[in-house]
């Protein structure tokens, strides 16, 4: 089979249209008759609504309707469906569309205004009258676990909604007989994500059919499909959805949101078309964040620095709800032991209710709080023993010989964590050699003459991708000779729609602008999961490679028939089959296209079905592990604390590559993502769970200007798990990145500074850490 595409570099098919303004996205839907909807939200974090008067709104100009949750009882009511139950969670914790008595966090939805324009809907909000009591407020998740501590939830018995543990070998033993044991704690902070496009939703009762239409801005639409469905009492074929272009994701759009329900609600009930689009104001109160993590760790290990153990417990701020069950703390936990092979750990995670807003994953999902304590583990060690930071992972890394390796993990379904292959210290040997650390001290001593500190930092990290059960995808070859791939898969800018026609390319044999990717919409493709958990490379892709192989020994089945030839004497090139060494004698699949259509009035060969087309479920039952290393190197302003990374490099595994470029562009936005964890994100609140950093003047994102150049080096282990060999690539470069920034900081501030136990750290933060090491 032809390799013409997978592997190359091709430059992304969508960037044309979305570049040149072509592209659909939520609030480009436009309706006949439809109606603006804007939200009137919570000011407090924890409250009981007493009285709602809309009077006053409804009299407004434009005001259709001014609607409530009693407002939707016929159609739907109670809390919205938990999107991956755990076994740990015994009721649901979830709201419902609209907040019935209690509000929980400030940005909470409550009452939705409808009106002919957006403009005159939020003139209504302010001329609602709510009357809220104020309730105690949990602002932080070890206030929410300390005795006494007022409900989250009124009447419940306690803030802690779950204990997750995860456990492997006798870790008393481990730590009794280790050389050495070293304790620290650490404090990760809350973070956004800050998608391009906020959220939206456009919901359309079909009078005719009695049908609903959604268009969101969504990772996951056949979720919402299904949980819609469930809510309305409705079947599943009775909703179309469709992701159109989606403007970014990262995580939280892979939540079912109450914003969702409550338009197709409000669709419902007035009839017309409902369209929200989420501003950034209230992307910042209502769109799920991440982390707040509080850790106490041990780690034990022998007298050669080798990680042996780990042990400990970490208190999790989940927010108000739990809308995606415990999947974020589940994955932290998974994530353990890394790409180290410990004899023993023992880990607790507390799930914590807070008055704030829920926490969900955004890239990485854990995994780079999971990277973060234990990279900082390694980097204790070294210091401890005064040994150098790569060695003391090189003796604790899982070496390529012992693939594939059962860690003694569990996966959130409790199946074991075996990683399938690669070579971890490879990748960590790369990152070294590449950066130059043999010359460091020298750009170090160099950097002290300007009056810089110079430092540099490593971190590792192994990540479960390609999540199943599956992604399906079906191909197709038109009459006209064009490809056709479907999937239920959301594209949020991940490329899919040229890597997944690279794999049809190659399989049938034809020129890459004969494909065309059309993804996440129900009518086109039955069946989707989500763009999550960096899977759809492995998931989709392979779906994508088994349709298009199906659709291909169709052709030349029927070119067979047609040729007079036999099977194993046909090869499929240049978009016809033909005979090997005899290319004169061929048919364009466009003819078998069309003789499988029953157009090309000729009978279709006895025994094959119509339509040159074929579906594909790759039964994603064993997950691909990636990996990778980073290295960098920070400069610090002692005086003013000013961090620049001046130099980025990146060793990444991600089996075989569908396409460099498109990989490349993920690992070095993963890495972005990561440095504004390590150095910009904070969300804060207040004592009264009131946010403090609710604009972008008070909450910094990572710039261009702020970036260094990322210097990408490939080892490429194919995965034995999947037809392609892929491993997913699209949250490798977050995960081990804050460890590797602060791990940077660290060494630029001496061996006298402070140990680094948290992020984000600020300009400020460093100063004192300078003037504390200077005293
Ligand atoms: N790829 C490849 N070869 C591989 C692995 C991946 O060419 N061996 C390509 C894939 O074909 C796909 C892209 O890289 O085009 C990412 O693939 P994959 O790692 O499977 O990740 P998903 O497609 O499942 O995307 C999810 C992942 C996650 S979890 C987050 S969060 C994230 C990310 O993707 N959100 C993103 N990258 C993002 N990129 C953009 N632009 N926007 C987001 O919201």
């Amino acid at each position: 089979m032809s390799t013409r595409y997978f592997g190359a570099a091709v430059p992304r098919l969508e960037d044309p249209r979305l570049l040149t303004g072509r592209g659909t996205y939520v609030d480009d839907i436009v309706l006949p008759g439809m109606l603006h909807a804007v939200f009137l939200r919570s000011s407090v974090a924890h409250g009981r609504i007493r009285s709602l008067d809309p009077s006053a709104a409804l009299s407004m100009p434009g005001i259709r309707a001014v609607y409530a949750m009693a407002d939707f009882v016929s159609f739907g009511s109670g809390p919205m469906p938990t999107m991956a139950p755990h076994p740990l969670l015994k009721s649901p914790i979830t709201c419902s569309p609209l907040a019935v008595d209690e509000v929980r966090y400030v940005g909470e939805a409550i009452a939705m205004v409808l009106a002919d324009s957006r403009a005159e809907a939020e003139d209504a909000l302010a001329a609602i009258e709510l009357d809220i009591e104020h309730l105690p407020v949990v602002a932080n998740a070890r206030q929410g676990i300390a005795d006494g501590a007022p409900r989250a939830h009124s009447g419940r018995d306690s803030n802690v909604i779950a204990t997750l543990r995860g456990s492997h070998g006798n870790v008393d033993a481990v730590f009794a007989a280790a050389a050495h044991r070293f304790s620290e704690t650490f404090e990760i902070h809350r973070g956004g994500c800050h998608a391009m496009e906020c959220r939206g939703v456009v919901a359309a009762p079909e009078p005719r059919s009695g049908e609903l239409s959604l268009w969101t801005s969504s990772q996951s639409p056949y979720m919402v499909r299904r949980h819609l469905a469930t809510y309305l009492g409705r079947d599943e074929a009775d909703i179309r959805v469709t992701a159109p272009d989606v403007g970014g994701g990262f995580g939280p759009k892979a939540n079912v949101y109450p914003e969702e329900f409550a338009v197709a609600l409000a669709a419902l009930a007035c009839g017309h078309p409902v369209k929200w689009i989420e501003d950034r104001q209230e992307h910042f109160l209502a769109t799920t964040q991440q982390r707040d993590q509080f850790w106490s760790l041990e780690v034990a290990c022998d007298a050669a620095g080798r990680m042996l153990g780990v042990r400990g417990r970490c208190i999790h701020d989940n927010g108000a709800y739990a809308p995606y069950g415990l999947i974020l703390p589940a994955t932290a936990l998974a994530s353990f032991p890394g790409p180290y092979a410990l004899a023993a750990f023992d880990l607790s995670i507390d799930v914590v209710l807070t008055n704030l807003v829920p926490t969900t994953p955004v890239r990485g999902a854990g995994r780079p709080n999971a990277a973060f304590v234990l990279e900082r583990l390694a980097d204790t060690i070294a210091r401890r023993l005064n040994l150098p930071r790569e060695e003391v992972r090189r003796r604790s890394f899982v070496r390529a010989e012992q693939m594939p390796y059962v860690t003694g993990g569990k996966m959130r379904d409790g199946s074991p964590v075996a990683y399938d292959s690669g070579d971890y210290a490879k990748a960590l040997s790369l990152v070294v050699d590449k950066i130059d650390a043999a010359g460091f001290e020298e750009r170090r001593a160099e950097a002290a003459t300007r009056g810089r500190l110079l430092g540099l930092g490593f971190a590792s990290c192994v990540e479960d991708t390609g999540l199943g059960p599956f992604e399906g995808a079906s191909v197709r070859v038109t009459p006209a000779g064009k490809v056709v791939v479907a999937t239920g898969a959301a594209s949020q800018g991940q490329g899919h729609a040229t890597t997944l026609a690279q794999i049809a390319a190659d399989a049938l044999g034809v020129d890459l602008s004969q494909v065309t990717v059309k993804a996440a919409d129900s009518r086109i493709f039955p069946l989707g999961i989500s763009t999550i958990a960096s899977r759809v490379a492995v998931t989709a892709g392979s779906s994508v490679e088994i349709a298009a192989r199906k659709v291909r020994d169709k052709a030349i089945k029927v070119a067979a028939h047609i040729l007079e030839a036999g099977e194993h004497d046909l090869e499929i090139e240049n978009g016809q089959v033909r005979v090997v060494g005899v290319p004169d004698m061929n048919v364009p699949l466009s003819t078998i296209a069309r003789v499988l259509s029953g157009s090309a009035g000729v009978p279709i060969p006895a025994g094959v079905e119509p339509d040159l087309a074929a579906t594909g479920y790759f039964e994603a039952n064993q997950l691909a592990f990636a990996y990778g290393s980073q290295a960098c190197e920070v400069e610090i302003d002692p005086e003013t604390g000013d961090t620049r990374i001046t130099r980025y490099v990146v060793a990444h595994d991600c089996g075989r590559l569908i396409n460099p470029l498109i990989v490349d562009g993920q690992i070095r936005g993963g890495v972005v993502h990561g440095i504004g964890n390590a150095l910009f994100e904070h969300m804060r609140h207040d004592e009264a769970g009131q946010p403090l950093t609710a604009t972008y003047a008070d909450y910094l994102l990572p710039g261009a200007a702020e970036m260094p150049d990322i210097e990408i080096h490939h080892i490429e282990t194919p995965s034995p798990r999947n037809p392609i060999g892929a491993k997913g690539a699209g949250e490798g470069g977050t995960i081990p990145a804050v460890a590797c920034v602060i791990s940077a900081i660290q060494d630029a501030l001496g061996p006298a500074a402070p140990f680094i136990t948290m992020h984000p750290v600020s300009p400020e933060q460093i100063v004192e850490w300078i003037d504390q090491t200077r005293k």
